[in-house]
């Protein structure tokens, strides 16, 4: 092996294989499958590979082919001197060394850029790359294999469906990363590019063995200080760290930068200046970066700077920094997420989900041949559902990429597990109908659709320095599949479920059957308990994206409104009578869209206002279908759990406990959730529910009807995120809080449940008793150590939660005590006392 010069780096690689179950590893873990002599006779003892320069995708192709025969099978490959050696050997190369070299004649089908070639009877093994980051592509797809089980002899070609597969992170300057639920920057910290790079190296590794090709490094609420020279060194040692891997680097740049970095006294895209303020910014940045894939610009949205401020067009804007990057064959992403922040309710017709196309369509085949519109999935902001963003129906001559988001803003910020595929899928397979001619959106963005030469795939991640990346080693399934998808959107959902879990979690089939069960129900149980009918998350828009409070989504600016009121809900879209959006569409969509009966159940609401009482297609009223819902996705939540611990024993302790703590605190969540919906609309309506559930909870006691001492009443805002709209907090910050009651249920086994606020800036203690016997005790630390994210310092919706004790034994006549205890801003907050027999949820 000294032959490539890496013998230090395999080391690397395997010490950060034996290392705890922590998630580091991801889905890379290579682990022990038994392998006996006749076994190991079967698999490739050699390893050949034609021209691994060092740092070359093809050396490290060679790396990791290295340590994962070795992890997985003990298998020491040797590294053998002869140039086209083909027995028992794995041989690595491009395709055209392959042939040069070779003197091949093997036929190997043609390959677009970034294909690769597999082909393995066992012990002999081809790995042919259309380019070294291809072959690296091929590798690691053997790799997948291996570690699966999997010792077929096959023989395929694989392609990619679109050139750009990147991500992008919104990691900040100082460290913080914008929606990232995973810890802070692995790239910035304190304004500057950090010293140590190991966990870049590792996420590189990881985003290419999904052929993820690109990686934007910071927030595309940009900060001009990355563009220091200081910082330019930063990024270019962050580009040497990731070019073995093929994944190339860009940024985002803010648009104000030639004013507030350059000291000029204008950004105008068109002054000479400008233009050339940004040419010797992109040269310096290709020269620490040569293999710069490119900038991705936010401009004139949310209060960025753009070129509006010189009455110049979006294109315009573009076309300055894609002009820039042609000398070095960059490629610029332009964010089609550009909306007034300020539009006014009162007006019938105002509506945000038309923005993307009244700015962009009449731009189309304005922008250079190296620009490419980021046109995020649906028209308003990564919901639980929307339509299919109609700008992708709208730009034939504009080359366009999907923006997906990885990170679950909106979604449960990684501590609700919600898998998100089924999702995407709806919006890839989207047929536009484009002059009536199928146009799926996937076959749009990989430019198939209108004959262009760029685009593809943009995912929002957002890993951090958490070792488990996105805070959730469950939630990592969608960063594993959002890069199989990018490569074939066609993959069923399922299916790379599958793979995900023999990778991550091994072979049993109890475990991969129980986490694709649960995998495949998360998002529909979360859209039932967040916001159904198309009527968008009914999260806090106005705060952290995260627990509920529908009425923030009205009487703002922001335009994410549902028109609730008394007697109706939804928006009006339509032409006939609404804000004209379904006419954005092609017409066989704005017609299917424009009318109630060809409207899908799953979107009424986003396009139509109707009367809570109004009949959908099942069958049910609006009304009842929410209440109904928000009762089936909780109940289904409440099942992860027993379904997650029937892997006792089957998954490592370490992973075991933190995914039951993430499932369990869903379940508990998903409560807080079903009732603050169900409990807003009664209120608002006045409409009782059939099953007479909403605002009857007959095995729950409110903690203001305890018997309290050092506790005090406190009326909860927004209201339905307390039982009854009320909770207790301790009278001062320093006294303890005591609340006592006699339980008059039936005397038999019970699961009892406190519902209570874990608030950022506390850790308070409680304790729950019976006849002074203690059943339990919990400290209200969720928030800093079992979820990935502080959320809330209120009580609210974000810090409402539910600690659980099982299987408790309650003789009627016991006394129930709470002791809390309050820590810093958080007053030992109760809502309510629920005593759960088996089988029931309330
Ligand atoms: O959804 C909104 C987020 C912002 C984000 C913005 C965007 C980076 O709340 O945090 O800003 O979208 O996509 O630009």
């Amino acid at each position: 092996m000294g032959q490539f010069g890496f013998t230090g780096l395999v080391c690397g690689l395997l010490l950060s294989l034996a290392a705890a179950e922590d998630g580091f590893a991801g889905w890379l873990r290579y682990a022990p499958i038994p392998c006996d002599t006749s076994c190991l006779q079967r698999l490739p003892s050699k390893l050949t590979l034609l021209n691994a320069t060092t740092g070359s995708p093809i050396e490290t192709a060679g790396l990791e082919l290295i340590s994962g025969l070795q992890s997985i099978f003990s298998q020491n490959l040797t590294t053998t001197q002869s140039r086209c050696d083909e027995s028992s050997s794995i041989l690595v190369a491009t395709v055209e060394d392959f042939r040069h070299e070779c003197n091949a004649t093997t036929a190997i089908p043609e390959l677009v850029q970034d294909g690769f070639w597999l082909r393995s009877t066992g012990s002999s093994v081809q790995i042919l790359g259309q380019s070294a980051r291809g072959a690296l592509y091929g590798a690691y797809e053997y790799l997948s294999l291996l570690a699966q089980g999997n010792f077929s002899h096959v023989a395929y070609s694989s392609n990619p469906h679109a050139p750009i597969r990147w991500v992008n992170q919104w990691d900040n300057m100082d460290g913080v990363i914008e929606r990232g639920y995973g810890g802070l920057s692995i790239f910035f910290k304190n304004g500057r590019v950090v010293d140590d790079l190991a966990p870049v190296k590792q996420y590189a590794r990881l985003l290419a063995s999904i052929r993820i090709n690109g990686l934007i490094v910071n927030n595309v609420n940009a900060n001009a200080t990355l563009l220091s020279a200081e910082n330019m060194r930063g990024l270019g040692r962050i580009a040497d760290v990731c070019r073995p891997y093929g994944v190339r680097i860009g940024v985002s740049l803010n648009f104000a930068s030639p004013e507030t970095l350059g000291g000029l006294d204008t950004f105008d895209p068109l002054d000479a200046t400008v233009v050339n303020w940004w040419n010797n910014i992109t040269n310096s940045l290709y020269e620490h970066v040569p293999d710069l894939a490119g900038y991705l610009v936010k401009a004139d949205s949310e209060g960025q700077p753009g070129p509006s401020t010189y009455n110049r067009t979006l294109s315009q804007g573009a076309n300055l920094f894609a002009r820039a990057l042609q000398p070095h064959g960059g490629i610029l992403m332009f964010r089609a997420f550009v909306y007034d922040s300020n539009l006014n309710e009162s007006d019938w017709k105002a509506d945000r989900a038309k923005a993307a196309v009244q700015y962009f369509k009449n731009l189309d085949g304005e922008f250079e041949e190296n620009a490419v519109v980021q046109i995020k999935y649906g028209p308003i902001d990564f919901q639980v559902r929307e339509p299919v963003s109609p700008l992708f129906a709208n730009l034939f001559e504009t080359n366009t990429a999907i923006e997906l988001e990885v990170s679950q803003e909106y979604l449960g910020q990684q501590n609700h597990l919600v898998y998100l595929p089924p999702l995407w899928k709806t919006i890839l397979n989207f047929d536009l109908r484009v002059d009536h001619k199928p146009s799926l959106v996937r076959d749009i963005i990989s430019g198939e659709r209108f004959n262009r030469t760029l685009g593809g795939w943009a995912a929002v991640v957002n890993v951090g320095t958490n070792t488990t990346w996105l805070g959730s080693h469950i939630a990592m399934s969608n960063l594993y599949a959002y890069g199989r998808l990018a490569w074939c959107p066609t993959d069923d959902s399922e299916r790379i479920l599958h793979d995900w879990t023999r990778l991550t979690f091994g072979t049993n089939s109890q475990v991969i059957n129980t986490i694709t069960n649960i995998s495949m129900a998360s998002w529909p149980a979360y859209e039932q308990y967040s916001g159904n009918l198309g009527i968008q998350t009914l999260t806090d828009i106005l705060y952290t994206h995260y627990g509920p409070n529908p009425a923030s989504q009205d009487n703002n600016g922001w335009g994410q409104w549902t028109r609730a009121d008394h007697e109706t809900v939804g928006m009006d879209r339509t032409v006939g009578n609404g804000t004209g959006y379904t006419g954005q569409y092609p017409t066989e969509i704005a017609q299917r869209f424009e009318y109630l009966n060809s409207t899908p159940d799953d979107l009424v609401l986003w396009f139509h206002h109707v009367p809570w009482t109004h009949r959908l297609h099942s069958g049910k009223t609006v009304i009842q279908h929410f209440y109904d819902a928000h009762y089936a996705g909780a109940e289904t939540a409440q099942t992860f759990v027993s379904q997650w611990e029937s892997l006792r024993g089957l998954v490592d302790k370490e992973r075991y406990d933190a995914v039951l703590d993430r499932l369990v605190y869903q379940a508990g969540h998903s409560i807080v959730w079903r009732d603050a919906v169900n409990n807003f609309y009664f209120n608002m309506t006045g409409i009782p529910d059939q099953k007479r559930r909403v605002g009857q909870h007959p095995w729950r006691i409110e903690a203001e009807s305890m018997e309290l001492d050092g506790y005090r009443l406190y009326t909860v805002s927004p209201f339905e995120t307390a039982s009854n709209g009320t909770a207790i907090v301790t009278s001062s910050n320093s006294t303890t809080g005591t609340a006592r009651t006699t339980l008059h249920f039936p005397a038999s086994t019970y699961d009892i449940g406190v519902n209570y606020y874990d608030m950022y800036g506390g850790e308070s203690h409680w304790t729950l008793s019976l006849n002074d016997q203690v059943v339990g005790e919990w400290i209200g630390n969720m928030r800093n150590h079992t979820l990935g994210n502080s959320v809330s310092i209120y009580l609210d919706g974000h810090s409402a939660t539910r600690v659980i004790f099982r299987g408790v034994k309650v003789q009627k006549g016991d006394e129930l005590k709470i002791v809390g205890r309050p820590d810093g801003v958080e007053p030992a907050p109760v809502d309510y006392v629920v005593l759960l027999p088996s089988g029931v949820v309330d």
